[in-house]
């Protein structure tokens, strides 16, 4: 334990069993309110929740002062969505009193494990997306850089799914239900935010032309703090989350003539901008109410950065060496409109230098390449909802298209692929150029995914500035995702190199040795073993379903979407049944395939994947004559915490989308860190992981995201070709057509059917199934050596700590922040 923290002797504070103990049952009667016969699990998380919170505050206060006196440059990460699971553990973890915290609730009778239990899971977020904001906060905060997260206090996180029949069905997550104990309300910490309304012009002071914005509704965003603890417990950052807030009018405004209850309807309304998480998956939705949350937050937060600013400052011209924003993805593209409105209208900067600043200030990272999820907004509705930001739009492009090359070439498709309005039908406002232009750097998130970026939809912006498009490859948080979410794995690994890994994942390379250390491997293996029987367990518990323990588990986690081709796996675990019964004799590797992920709720096609793969787990799940050598689980609610007992249960890890499909992906590092082989093609950050583990320690199959343009780009390819010449193949299909899995509806499948022949099979899932196949023979017939299987395990877990978030983070702030880490000064008993 940390000497420091033992300096301050205040109870509170302290860090030991018995002042832990003592704590939690002050808690628990004086906040809680219960005593300890009547508390429930629920109670208990609120309890020991709330005093690792006071251990939490001095330090977060010592930083955000430190910050503020060094005037540091900060760092703002700008997200519509954070999933950040649940944090009892990871705070606790992160301040190194696990083991006090278990012994303290050992001593009062509880369990640990009862108490994690009862904490909810925040998800706050749909995805790979959400859930890297959510890695960046923990790796900031542990690399000691100033950076805020902001984002949105959804009432309602990610729904709720659950399997009626075997269909998905969504019900809404209700994670604030019995209070959120990390969180403080700052009801003082108030902005407003308008929308609708109308644009004046008007002469100011010296007769210039100048805009105000009028006539507009008006909705407060009120500020909920959640600390953000670093590793080690030094630096405590802060997420800073909006919540939609009815004008003070509504509250006390006098009413006549029955207008009382329209009033408190408009408040309902107007607090309906951060009731719920939008829970689609790179698909855009076009909805007014998304436009408006987009607004909400963007607008709050670049209040809020600059209030801050100002307190330091009385120009704006250094804003750019004090603050440094992050755009994720386009969603919070719109604040580049608002700060040269904010800059412009209120703050009356010439237009030319609020742009300068603006554009020095902001950074964009995109995060897919599916048009789907391109962000387009009509033009008719930001004129209507965000009147003055439609044109300062316009204002933009007019000046950037003046000054464009193609101008002077008279290149006019060029010019109108660069404008920021799309002309093809509805008019529609590009986010994506937007944020471009509006932005000084702009990263992709693979090798990859980069050069694609620069090859496809920012071809014409690269070409116009080849300086600006930068690639940051993801990573992922080495604490949650092996320290936390794999202890048994972790304690062996600090046995052998000592825990400078944890903080440090380049470390995790001294491993490599181990490969070869027959005991180690051992050890290794029994590691893996004790994770895969907590998911078997938990497996029984979701599904009913007995696994066997030393089966091949084979693991798919991630949302439904047809690119990511959860459809291959199934028809390869139809053929793979098929095989097990025509041949009965023969001694088959035992598989298990897991499956999780949630649809988009309007996804109607992922929905149809979903009971595809619980109609064809009823069917071999049950069928006597492949003994226990394949079960196939479909997990129900695929979340944060659901996650951290899959992957690490993992031996085969599948990351099978289409190539050049998938932006990085993350869980592929999850797994690999985890311990587990990929399967996968050379698709996102793959092919860095393919580099890191080595060609060996990896299962590569399928087309190239070249091969795959090419292909496209010759017109196509006809299934029913590939399908006739692989038998295999279209007996899986033939099963899946004629009802075989859905006896109770034979046609229920027609669609999938169709899609992958006469439809054309974009996703390429036929064209791939042969070499899939043949990469998944190779890993069973691995499987059979356990030996040969461990050393390559371990080479996969050594070899990835290139992968840890830190490494992500540490190169955003020397190459596209230029933030420094502060050292918050602890000792401050002069400051209180
Ligand atoms: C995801 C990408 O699909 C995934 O490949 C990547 O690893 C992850 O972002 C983090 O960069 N994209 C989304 O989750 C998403 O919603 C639409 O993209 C904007």
């Amino acid at each position: 334990m940390d000497a420091r923290y033992k300096s301050r002797d205040i109870e509170r504070r302290s860090l030991d069993v018995d002042g832990l103990k003592r704590s939690f049952l002050e808690w628990l009667v004086y906040s809680v309110g219960k005593d300890a016969r009547a508390a429930t699990r629920r109670d208990w998380f609120h309890t020991v929740a709330l005093a690792v919170r006071d251990r939490v505050v001095d330090r977060w206060m010592d930083t955000t002062r430190s910050y503020y006196q060094e005037d540091a440059k900060r760092v703002y990460y700008l997200s519509l969505e954070f999933l950040i699971g649940r944090l009892l553990t990871n705070s606790l973890s992160n301040l190194g009193i696990v083991d006090e915290c278990r012994q303290a609730l050992d001593r009062l009778g509880l369990s640990m494990e009862d108490v994690v239990d009862a904490e909810p899971d925040a998800a706050l977020g749909n995805g790979g997306l959400g859930r890297l904001a959510a890695c960046f906060l923990d790796s900031m905060a542990s690399q000691g850089l100033p950076g805020y997260g902001y984002g949105i206090r959804y009432e309602f996180g990610l729904f709720e799914q659950r399997f009626e029949n075997g269909w998905q069905v969504e019900y809404p997550e209700q994670w604030l239900q019995f209070g959120n104990p990390w969180e403080f309300a700052r009801p003082e910490v108030l902005y407003p935010v308008q929308f609708y309304g109308r644009v004046e012009e008007f002469r100011d002071s010296v007769g210039d032309r100048a805009y105000r914005w009028v006539d507009a509704d008006r909705v407060l965003a009120m500020a909920y703090d959640t600390p953000v603890v670093g590793y080690g417990g030094d630096t405590i950052n802060t997420l800073r989350l909006w919540s939609a807030r009815a004008t003070r009018d509504f509250n006390f405004g006098h009413f006549n003539d029955g207008a009382y209850m329209k009033a408190v309807e408009q408040k309902i309304l107007s607090e309906n901008l951060s009731r719920v998480l939008y829970p689609n998956d790179a698909t855009e939705t076009g909805k007014e109410l998304r436009l408006k949350q987009e607004y909400f937050f963007t607008s709050a937060s670049l209040q809020d950065i600059l209030r801050r600013y100002l307190q330091h400052h009385t120009t704006f011209e250094n804003l750019p060496n004090k603050a440094a924003i992050q755009l994720n993805d386009t969603h919070p593209a719109i604040g580049i409109a608002e700060l040269m409105r904010l800059l412009v209208d209120q703050h009356a900067l010439r237009w030319d230098d609020a742009w300068e600043i603006t554009r020095a200030t902001f950074a964009y990272t995109n995060h897919t390449l599916l048009p789907e999820a391109l962000e387009a907004w009509p033009v008719r509705m930001i004129e209507r909802v965000l009147p003055r930001h439609m044109q300062i739009i316009y204002e933009i492009n007019a000046k950037f298209l003046n000054r464009t090359k193609a101008r002077a070439d008279g290149d006019n498709a060029r010019l109108s692929r660069l404008s920021l309005i799309d002309e093809r039908g509805e008019r529609r406002v590009r986010m994506g150029n937007l944020a471009f232009l509006g932005s000084h750097k702009v990263n992709g998130v693979s090798a990859l995914h980069t050069e694609l970026m620069k090859q496809t939809v920012f071809a014409d912006f690269h070409e116009e500035f080849p300086d600006r498009i930068n690639n940051k490859t993801n990573g992922i948080t080495p604490r949650r995702w092996l320290k936390q979410a794999n202890p048994a794995l972790s304690e062996l690994i600090t046995t052998r190199i000592g825990e400078g890994w944890i903080s440090d994942l380049s470390q995790i390379a001294a491993l490599r040795d181990k490969a070869d250390d027959v005991v180690f491997r051992e050890e290794f293996r029994r590691a893996k073993r004790k994770n895969k029987k907590r998911l078997a367990a938990y497996i029984a518990r979701q599904t009913g379903e007995e696994v066997l323990v030393d089966s091949i588990f084979d693991v798919q986690v991630k949302r439904m979407h047809e690119y990511k081709r959860q459809l291959l796996n199934v028809l390869h675990t139809i053929a793979l049944y098929n095989e097990m019964r025509d041949n009965p004799t023969v001694s088959w590797v035992p598989v298990t395939k897991v499956f999780a992920g949630k649809a988009a709720p309007s996804y109607h096609m992922a929905k149809l994947i979903i009971k595809l793969i619980n109609d064809v787990a009823k069917v071999v799940n049950h069928d006597p004559s492949v003994h226990d050598n394949l079960k196939v689980v479909l997990l129900p609610n695929y979340n944060v915490t659901a996650a951290e007992i899959i992957i690490p249960a993992a031996d085969l890890s599948e990351q099978i989308s289409t190539a050049g499909m998938e932006a990085s992906g993350t869980g592929n590092m999850k797994l690999a860190l985890n311990g587990a082989l990929t399967i996968g093609t050379l698709d996102g950050a793959n092919v860095e992981i393919r580099e890191h583990v080595g060609p060996d320690n990896i299962f590569i199959f399928g087309m190239t995201a070249e091969e795959v343009n090419d292909l496209r780009a010759s017109g196509g390819f006809n299934p029913r070709e590939v399908i006739a010449s692989n038998p295999s193949l279209k007996r899986a299909l033939d099963m899946i057509s004629t009802g075989a899995f859905s006896p109770d509806d034979r046609n229920r499948y027609h669609p999938i059917v169709q899609a992958l022949t006469d439809g054309g099979d974009h996703f390429l899932v036929t064209a791939d199934f042969a070499d899939y196949c043949r990469a998944q023979e190779a890993a069973m017939h691995l499987y059979r050596d356990p030996e040969e299987w461990t050393r390559k395990a371990i080479l996969n877990t050594a070899n990835m700590g290139w992968f840890s978030s830190d490494r992500t983070v540490n190169e955003y702030a020397g190459e596209v922040w230029d933030v420094h880490p502060v050292h918050p000064n602890h000792d401050g008993e002069g400051f209180r």
